[in-house]
C-alpha cells in the first residue's frame, strides 16, 4: 500500500511514526514555510524535526534539534553579540545546516539536499520537501512603532514566522499569515507523481494554519491531491477545543476559524465542496462532530506513543476504504 502523508514538524513527525509502523510505502510531504536563513545557514525546521524524530537523533522532549545537544556556538554567537540570539542553534544541529547551505550554494535543490541527509539518518519513509522553490512563512502584526499617519492607520509589519513564534512566542497578535513565494513555487520532483500514485493521502494532526496550509499553497499541489483517486483523511489537531500543544489557537484565531475540530475539518473542507477532506478523525472527547461533506469517525486521537499512533493511523485507514 502506497500512502502519502502531509506533515508540518513536531506534530507531523509523532503521527509518521506511527504510519511508518504500518509497513505501507510512506512518502511525507513537508512544509518548508518555516525554513529560514540565520547565520547564514539555511534552517529547515518541519524536514529537520521529521529526519531527526524517524532517524532516532531527536530531542523527544523538545520535539525540535537533537538529542544530548550542546550549546557552544549559541553562546559564541550571543558573545559576540550577533543577531538573532533568540534563535536556539545547537552545535550537533548546525552541522546539518552546514552540509544542507553547502549543498544548496553549490546549486543541489532542497530535495536532493534532504535525500543527502536521510541517508545518513534512513528515517524509513520518503521526505519531500512540499516545494524546492522559496516558500517562507511571514507574520503580519501590528507594528507599533509606525505611527498614526502611516498607510493602513495603526501600521503593521510582516515579521519570519520563526521570530513570531520563538522570539514572541506567538504573543504579537497575528493578522495574518503570507506565505512567500508559494504562488511561483512549485511542487517539489517526486510529489505529483506520489500524489497521483497513492492509495491513501493522509493529512497528519499538523498545525492547519501553518504547516498544513503552506502545503497546499504550492502551485498544483492542491488540484493533484483533489484530481488523485485515493481518499484523503485527516486527523485533528484540536482536541476539546484545545491545541495537543504548540500555537495552532493563535493560528486558527488569526484566520477567524473556531479553535475545535469541527472548526478545523470545516477549514480544509469537503473535497466534493472545493475543500480536500473525504474523511475526518476526531478524539472520541469530540463525538458528535459534524463537517459538511466529510465523513467524520471519533477515536482515540492522543499520540502517547507509537502504538497509539499507530492505531490512530489504522482508523484513518479503515475510514479510507469506507469512503473510498
Ligand atoms: P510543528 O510544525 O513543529 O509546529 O508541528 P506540526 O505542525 O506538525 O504539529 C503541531 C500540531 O500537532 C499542534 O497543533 C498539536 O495540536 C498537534 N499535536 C501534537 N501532539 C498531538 C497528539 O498527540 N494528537 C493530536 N491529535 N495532535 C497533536
Ligand atoms: N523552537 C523554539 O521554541 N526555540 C528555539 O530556539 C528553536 C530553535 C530551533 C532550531 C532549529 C530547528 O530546526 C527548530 C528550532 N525550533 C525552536 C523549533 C521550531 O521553531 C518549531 O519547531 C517549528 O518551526 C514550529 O513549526
Ligand atoms: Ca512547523
Amino acid at each position: 500500500m502506497r500512502i502519502v502523508v502531509l506533515a508540518g514538524g513536531i506534530g507531523g513527525a509523532r503521527f509518521l511514526q506511527g504510519v511508518r509502523a504500518t509497513g505501507a510505502e510512506v512518502t511525507a510531504i513537508v512544509n518548508v514555510g518555516d525554513d529560514v536563513t540565520l547565520h547564514g545557514l539555511r534552517i529547515c525546521p518541519d524536514l529537520d524535526s521529521v529526519m531527526y524524530t524517524l532517524g532516532g537523533g531527536a530531542d523527544a522532549e523538545r520535539g525540535w534539534g537533537r538529542a544530548g545537544e550542546t550549546w557552544a556556538v549559541k553562546e559564541e554567537l550571543a558573545a559576540y553579540g550577533a543577531e538573532p540570539t533568540w534563535f536556539g542553534l545547537g552545535d550537533k544541529d548546525v552541522a546539518t545546516h552546514l552540509v544542507r547551505t553547502r549543498m544548496l550554494d553549490a546549486g543541489y535543490p532542497l530535495s536532493a539536499v534532504t535525500e543527502a541527509l536521510c541517508s545518513r539518518w534512513k528515517p524509513g519513509v520518503r521526505l519531500l520537501p512540499a516545494t524546492d522553490d522559496r516558500l517562507e512563512t511571514h507574520v503580519v502584526v501590528p507594528d507599533p512603532d509606525a505611527g498614526p499617519d502611516s498607510p493602513d492607520g495603526g501600521g503593521s509589519r510582516a515579521i519570519h514566522f520563526q521570530e513570531w513564534w520563538i522570539r514572541h512566542r506567538a504573543a504579537l497578535p497575528a493578522q495574518r499569515f503570507v506565505f512567500i513565494g508559494a504562488d511561483a513555487a512549485k511542487p517539489a520532483p517526486g510529489v505529483l507523481d506520489a500524489l497521483a500514485a497513492a492509495d491513501v493521502v493522509l493529512v497528519a494532526p499538523s498545525n492547519p494554519v501553518v504547516s498544513i496550509a503552506p502545503i497546499l499553497a504550492v502551485g498544483g499541489l492542491r488540484d493533484a491531491l483533489v484530481a488523485g483517486s485515493a481518499p484523503v483523511i485527516g486527523f485533528s489537531p484540536i482536541i476539546g477545543g484545545a491545541p495537543v500543544r504548540g500555537m495552532a489557537d493563535k493560528c486558527l484565531a488569526a484566520v477567524d476559524v473556531p479553535v475545535t475540530a469541527a472548526g478545523v475539518g470545516g477549514l480544509y473542507g469537503a473535497r466534493s465542496a472545493d475543500g480536500i477532506l473525504d474523511g475526518w478523525l476526531v478524539d472520541t472527547s469530540d463525538a458528535g462532530t459534524a463537517v459538511d461533506g466529510v465523513t467524520v469517525r471519533e477515536c482515540p486521537l492522543w499520540m502517547t506513543d507509537e502504538r497509539a499512533t499507530l492505531a490512530m493511523v489504522q482508523q484513518g485507514l479503515t475510514l479510507a476504504e469506507e469512503v473510498r
